[in-house]
């Protein structure tokens, strides 16, 4: 085991005045550094990288603002900072400057910390993407356990979920039950106590781990309420892992496919820098010190919109379809065809383009590659059909002459695996994609109260302003 003592004067300096104490109820194996004591030590480094950035650069310019950035929803625009993670147009994302390949080579999977499956685990993609450091196995061991040992709900929240109509979407229930959970909040609690802004970041991050270890037993007792599958308890076993635990509790715990699939899909969606949608409005909302619960409520509703995190549930419906149209075996000008006609009848075709991506998603590649790897998903009609797809639809979509990337993007590939295990309910699918943006949106708001960033108040301007201005 490895022994990593706790970095007192770092401590010391990240939280002079302890007014905050870190509840200390988390899980801990002897000498292995829990994820508070090892986001304690980055703390400090972080605020002494941002003085100094500030002491040496306030007044550089990192680029003009445009009209047309103004009217094209702020593309391209560096006006963001998200420690997480960096989007490049070329290369795709890297966590921490690490890609996708890199974290499959370096990320704790759950053979590591004593389970079977070979994907990197969630919990090590959070270490990472909290504290920039690759985490060792048994500090992932011990986060899990500690996920495990905070993944219940409280009752309250279970009947709010029960009171839910089966016919609300899914996404929505997703929201309001996080929103509700807001009632045990500790940064809440510790701002009405008069907490120090030096310190706002420890309670937000004990709400932001509840929150990770909660989202599990949300999305079960949704998909039970909704779809009457898995068996509706949600128990918790504290020898698994977080995703181990979540498919136990929608009824694929025997399924390691599946399992394998959902933490490899849940820790690559965890981040995509700061400027998406469903991120952008955790940092917001958060900006304005509303408590993770409340902020990762509002990323949810965000993410629940079709050009955003629904794409996923958009790309099966759009998938299906055409595999009704085309059948099993299609040729590629059927393909062609039933592109073309989601095309002239005004509609995007799902899964395909990207605001900042200029290439195919590394993530799609990931989850492709995964599929290569399975032989139930590389002999299923509708992953064949998706994957010939991801061939033709590029050169359609630049003879099209619109998007600015004809790519597939992570959605394209997303669902047809879920449906292929047997989770065919895609009204459901974004849920999987809301369990797993936190990973990366709570983090940030973890260093957005360390570094003392302000509200966020952009400057808006009337077309009359605007006029007014630019006559000038
Ligand atoms: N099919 C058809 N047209 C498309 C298209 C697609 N897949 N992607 C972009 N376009 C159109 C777009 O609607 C726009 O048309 P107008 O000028 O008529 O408004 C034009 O091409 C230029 O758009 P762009 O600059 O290339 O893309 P944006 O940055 O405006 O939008 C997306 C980016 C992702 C919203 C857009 O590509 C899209 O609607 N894709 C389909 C939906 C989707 O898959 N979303 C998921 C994105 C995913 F990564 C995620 O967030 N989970």
């Amino acid at each position: 085991m490895m022994s990593l003592s706790i970095n007192r004067a770092a401590m010391r300096a990240a939280a002079p005045a302890r007014q905050y104490a870190i509840a200390s109820q988390s899980v801990r194996f002897a000498s292995t550094k829990t994820l508070k004591d090892a986001v304690a030590e980055v703390v400090p480094a972080k605020r002494e990288q941002l003085k100094k950035l500030k002491a040496d650069y306030n007044d550089a310019n990192l680029g003009q603002i445009k009209l047309e950035n103004l009217l094209g929803g702020m593309r391209g625009l560096k006006v963001m900072l998200w420690e997480g993670s960096v989007l490049d147009s070329e290369r795709g994302i890297a966590f921490h400057g690490k890609s996708i390949p890199d974290c499959e080579k370096v990320l704790p999977t759950a053979q590591d910390i004593g389970l079977s499956g070979k994907e990197m685990l969630p919990e090590s993609m959070l270490w990472l993407l909290l504290t920039g450091q690759v985490p060792s196995k048994e500090e992932v061991k011990q986060l899990s356990a500690e996920l495990a040992s905070k993944g219940k709900l409280p009752s309250y929240a279970e009947k709010i979920i029960d009171s839910f109509p089966k016919t609300m979407h899914p996404m929505t229930q997703f929201a309001s039950a996080v929103a509700s959970l807001n009632h045990d909040s500790k940064f809440a609690e510790a701002y009405k106590q008069g907490v120090r802004k030096t310190e706002y970041w420890q309670p937000t991050l004990e709400d932001s781990i509840d929150l990770i270890a909660k989202l599990p037993a949300i999305a079960a007792r949704i998909y039970h309420n909704v779809f009457g599958r898995g068996d509706g308890v949600q128990k918790i076993d504290s020898n698994l892992d977080l995703i181990g635990n979540y498919s136990q509790m929608i009824g694929y715990g025997d399924n390691e496919g599946m399992i394998d699939y959902l933490r490899l899909y849940i820790a690559i969606h965890g981040d995509h820098e700061g400027g998406n949608v469903s991120a952008h409005t955790a940092h917001l909302v958060g900006s304005a010190l509303s408590d993770p619960y409340l902020s990762y409520s509002a990323a949810l509703l965000g993410l629940a919109g079709p050009l955003h995190g629904l794409a996923n549930q958009e790309v099966l419906g759009w998938a299906l379809d055409m595999q009704k149209k085309v059948g099993d075996n299609a040729s590629e000008s059927d393909i062609k065809e039933f592109l073309w006609t989601t095309l002239k009848s005004g509609r995007v075709v799902p899964g395909y383009g990207h605001a900042v991506l200029r290439m195919p998603d590394p993530r799609f590649s990931a989850l492709s590659r995964f599929c290569d790897t399975r032989p139930e998903l590389k002999n299923s009609s509708i992953v064949q059909l998706v994957q010939k797809t991801s061939k033709v639809a590029p050169e359609v979509l630049k003879e099209h002459g619109k998007t600015k990337n004809p790519y597939p993007n992570v959605d394209a590939a997303s669902g047809c695996v879920l449906y292929e295990y047997g989770l065919k309910e895609w009204s459901y699918y974004t849920v999987i994609f809301g369990i797993s943006r936190a990973l990366g949106a709570l983090p940030q708001l973890v260093m957005d109260r360390a570094l003392g960033l302000p509200i966020e108040r952009p400057k808006s301007l009337s077309m009359d302003a605007l006029e007014e201005l630019l006559k000038k």
